[in-house]
């Protein structure tokens, strides 16, 4: 596991993710979550920041990641919270409850979904919000995090 500092950024997927790449390709493409990984890896590398790279289909994993990530002080947080997003009181708690950014990612445009993917719980916590540019936006939201923290560390 990597040693979690102000250079970590932590990348969370949410509930089925992990069959990323085998079915819906022409909703969220066809890259399976291991190539998620390497893109979020790669990005990171390159502003000189470590990933850990996590997915759970619990909701509760997912919390108790939020709240690890807010204890270790981390850069930041790339968050897929899967369809928690639409649901979850918990996750949108654990995200007010830390001072660690949250960049709330989705590889589809759910603005351009059922309606019932245009609410977030999410969204109302997190600093940022990036949907609609496939696997990519996996990639902007840690350039933005990676921006914020030197920003940060300026002051
Ligand atoms: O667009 C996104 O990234 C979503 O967060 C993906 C969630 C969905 O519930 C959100 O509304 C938007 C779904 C994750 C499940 O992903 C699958 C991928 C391939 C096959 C089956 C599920």
């Amino acid at each position: 596991m990597t040693k979690s500092t102000a250079k970590t950024i932590y990348v969370l997927n949410g509930p089925n993710l992990n069959l990323l790449g085998t079915r819906e390709p022409q909703i969220y493409g066809p890259s399976t979550l291991k190539d998620v990984e390497k893109l979020c890896r790669n990005t990171a590398e390159a502003h000189g920041f470590a990933v850990e790279f996590r997915q759970s289909n619990h909701e509760g994993v997912i919390v108790d990641w939020i709240q690890e990530a807010g204890a270790n002080r981390i850069a930041g947080i790339v968050l897929n919270p899967g369809g928690l997003t639409h649901t979850s009181v918990a996750v949108h708690d654990a995200i007010k409850a830390i001072s660690v950014p949250v960049v709330e990612t989705h590889i589809s445009n759910i603005h351009a979904r059922e309606p019932w993917r245009n609410h977030s719980y999410v969204s109302f916590a997190a600093k940022a919000v990036i949907c609609g540019f496939g696997i990519q936006g996996y990639a902007l939201a840690i350039n933005g995090i990676a921006a914020m923290s030197a920003k940060k560390s300026k002051r």
